[in-house]
Parts: C-alpha cells; sequence; structure tokens
C-alpha cells in the first residue's frame, strides 16, 4: 500500500456560475429575459454540441459522445424552476445540464478533451460532467446509475432540513431499470423532495419505448407508488417549467416527490457512430419543426423585445463562446500522472493500492 501522493498541479478553479440565484417563493413571470435566457442558453446548447460533433469525427478527443441536440428545452424549461442551491444528477447525456446551470461552454469542451481544466478536471470525459459548486453531480454511465443517488442526495437534504430539491434526469431505458422501481417506492414512503425526470426520447439506443414495455405512457408507472405522476411536452419550454415548478413546490413543502414524463427527441442519433436506421426521415423532421429554440426565437420576435440586429448579436457572441471553449480546450494540459489520485475519495491521505 501506498500514501496517496500530493498533486505537482492544481487545475485552476474556474468561477462558472453566470448569477446565483435564490430560492424565491414567487413563480418567475415567462416574461423577456427568460426568454432571452432560454434562447441564449439552448444557443450554446446547440452550439457547443454541433461543434462537439465536428470536433469528435475529426478525433481531437476520444470516448463516447452523446449529444443532447433537440432536447434542450428539457434542461431551460426545468432551469428556470429551481435555484443554484438544489441539486441536478443526470446520464451521460449530459453536456446541456452544466450549461443550464450557468457554467461557460469552456470548462465543457476542456472535459471532452479530457484536459485539466475541465470541469471534472479530465477525468471524466463526455460522460461525467460534474461541479460540486454548481450541485451537478454527474454525468452517470451506468444507465439507471444516478437514480438511486438521486434519492440519496434527497434524503441527506431532508435528513439536514434544507430547503433544497434534486432533480434527478433519466432516459425512458433507464426507466426500465429495477434500481427505477426500488427507489420510486422507497422515495415515496420517505416522501423525499426530489423530482424524478424521465427524458422520454422515444429510444434506448436503437430500442423504442414499445419494444420494452407495455406501458408506453411512463408517466403511469410512478402512479404504482401513488406518486405525483405527469406527462410533458417537452419541446415546449414553457410547459417543462410550469410542470416542474409545480414539483418543485410540493417537494419544497415536505409533499415528497414527483415523476415528470417530459417527452423529447434527439435529432441525432444515440451516441456519434449510430446511423439511425431504426427510426424513419419523416419521423425526425415532425419533431425538428417543433425546434425549441426557433420556438422561443418566435415568441421573442412576436413580442418584438429584440431587433434582428439584437438576435444577430446575440447569435455572433455565443459562436464567439464556442471558439474560444475550443481553444481553451486544446491550449489546456493534460492531467500529470500523479493527478489520477487526486479526487477520488473524500478522505485526502487514503491508502491507495497502486499496483
Ligand atoms: C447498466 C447498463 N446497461 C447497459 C448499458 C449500455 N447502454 C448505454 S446507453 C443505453 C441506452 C439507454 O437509453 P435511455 O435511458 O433511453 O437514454 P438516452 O440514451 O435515450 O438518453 C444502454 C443500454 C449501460 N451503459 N449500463
Ligand atoms: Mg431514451
Amino acid at each position: 500500500m501506498a500514501k496517496k501522493t500530493a498533486s505537482s498541479k492544481k487545475a485552476a478553479k474556474p468561477a462558472k456560475a453566470k448569477a446565483s440565484k435564490k430560492v424565491s417563493a414567487t413563480k418567475p413571470k415567462l416574461d423577456k429575459e427568460v426568454y432571452v435566457k432560454w434562447y441564449e442558453d439552448m444557443l450554446i446548447m446547440r452550439k457547443l454540441e454541433e461543434k462537439a460533433g465536428q470536433l469528435y469525427i475529426q478525433q481531437k478527443f476520444g470516448g463516447f459522445c452523446h449529444l443532447y441536440i433537440g432536447q434542450e428545452a428539457v434542461v431551460a424549461g426545468t432551469e428556470t424552476a429551481i435555484t443554484l442551491d438544489d441539486n441536478i444528477i443526470t446520464a451521460y447525456r449530459d453536456h446541456a445540464h452544466p450549461i443550464g446551470r450557468g457554467m461557460h461552454p469552456k470548462y465543457v469542451m476542456a472535459e471532452l478533451y479530457g484536459k485539466t481544466t475541465g470541469c471534472s478536471k479530465g477525468k471524466g470525459g463526455s460522460m461525467h460532467m460534474f461541479d460540486k459548486q454548481l450541485r451537478l453531480w454527474g454525468g452517470h454511465g451506468i444507465v439507471g446509475g444516478q437514480i438511486p443517488l438521486g434519492a440519496g442526495l434527497a434524503l441527506a437534504d431532508k435528513y439536514n432540513g434544507t430547503q433544497r430539491v434534486t432533480l434527478c434526469s433519466m432516459g425512458d431505458g433507464a426507466a426500465r431499470q429495477g434500481s427505477f422501481h426500488e427507489t420510486m417506492n422507497m422515495a415515496m414512503t420517505w416522501k423525499l423532495p426530489v423530482i424524478f425526470i424521465i427524458e422520454n426520447n422515444m429510444y434506448a439506443m436503437g430500442t423504442s419505448v414499445e419494444r420494452t414495455s407495455n406501458v408506453t405512457e411512463m408517466y403511469k408507472l410512478g402512479c404504482s407508488y401513488e406518486m405525483p405522476s405527469f406527462q410533458v411536452d417537452g419541446m415546449i419550454p414553457e410547459k417543462v417549467f410550469e410542470a416542474t415548478w409545480d414539483a418543485v413546490q410540493r417537494a419544497r413543502n415536505g409533499e415528497g416527490p414527483t415523476l415528470l414524463e417530459i417527452r423529447t427527441y434527439r435529432y441525432k442519433g444515440h451516441s456519434m457512430s449510430d446511423p439511425r436506421k431504426y427510426r424513419t426521415k419523416d419521423e425526425e423532421e415532425s419533431y425538428i419543426e417543433r425546434d425549441p429554440i426557433i420556438h422561443v426565437l418566435k415568441i421573442i420576435k412576436k413580442n418584438k423585445w429584440l431587433t434582428d440586429k439584437q438576435i444577430e448579436a446575440i447569435d455572433n457572441k455565443v459562436k464567439d463562446m464556442i471558439d474560444e471553449s475550443v481553444k481553451f480546450a486544446e491550449e489546456s494540459p493534460d492531467p500529470s500522472p500523479e493527478d489520477i489520485y487526486e479526487g477520488v475519495y473524500a478522505q485526502e491521505d487514503y491508502p491507495f493500492v497502486k499496483e
């Protein structure tokens, strides 16, 4: 056994949050400020991932790469209903969640590149975006692994008497895992302040929801635990916000968990190596026509909240942000070999076995 050696260099601590949101008892009005934020945030998510997809094909970074393109309204709408003091935990399709928390995309890009400046110090990569300060607890590659962990976070908060809630997101495939049912039962019995979000994008890899169960309206899974359970249109951020807001109030009032089946669609394949032969072009088109970014932009234009010039300025700002993110990731250092022992266990002098 050998003692852990101190790392020779520490990654710079990135200050990521744009602004801290306080617990608010008053429901945010869906006004110009919210719509402009939705537009900008969803555009950052989209452009970051379009770029990541190109860079992956060019083999600039390795590992897996699951894109969230098309699903952005889920993160945009849920984030508006919570604060930065609340917890987020999700699966491996996790590039957009840090952006929703206010993280600069350069820390996501650097993580994809496995660099020390990445939000998980380059040790997680695409599937493991973490940030303690932003209470983003991953990024989990084991399908459904985050479901009991999310309930655990909520149990700790209830035990410690905080007002915090946990958003625990998963795919439709993950909700077929046994641990989902055990967690739903315990969370409801103990009235834990957690909101389970099934990001139902209709497929688990190439397997459609219909092929995995007789129960295709997935919110009904919560009904067997008498958990408040709802189906939500995930292409419309307003609907996502409303359902999440109500669920958050129930959780903060001690009424326990909610299950939201948020129906969404990933425009791209499961991962970068998926030719999407299991679905039709017509089906894809029907969702692309309902694109959440276009939807939000239409409302901004209809209300004359921004001029064409102001919209162009946002588009340019986002483009510059993504360019800056690539430069930042490419110029950042790789972790050093001794960094492998850093940040693995909470106990500073954990006795690692080195061989
Ligand atoms: C326990 C476990 N089983 C299988 C896999 C392989 N696997 C990776 S992603 C995936 C599909 C999950 O689909 P879903 O939960 O709907 O999420 P989505 O990819 O649609 O976001 C599977 C089966 C895994 N990572 N973990
Ligand atoms: Mg799915």
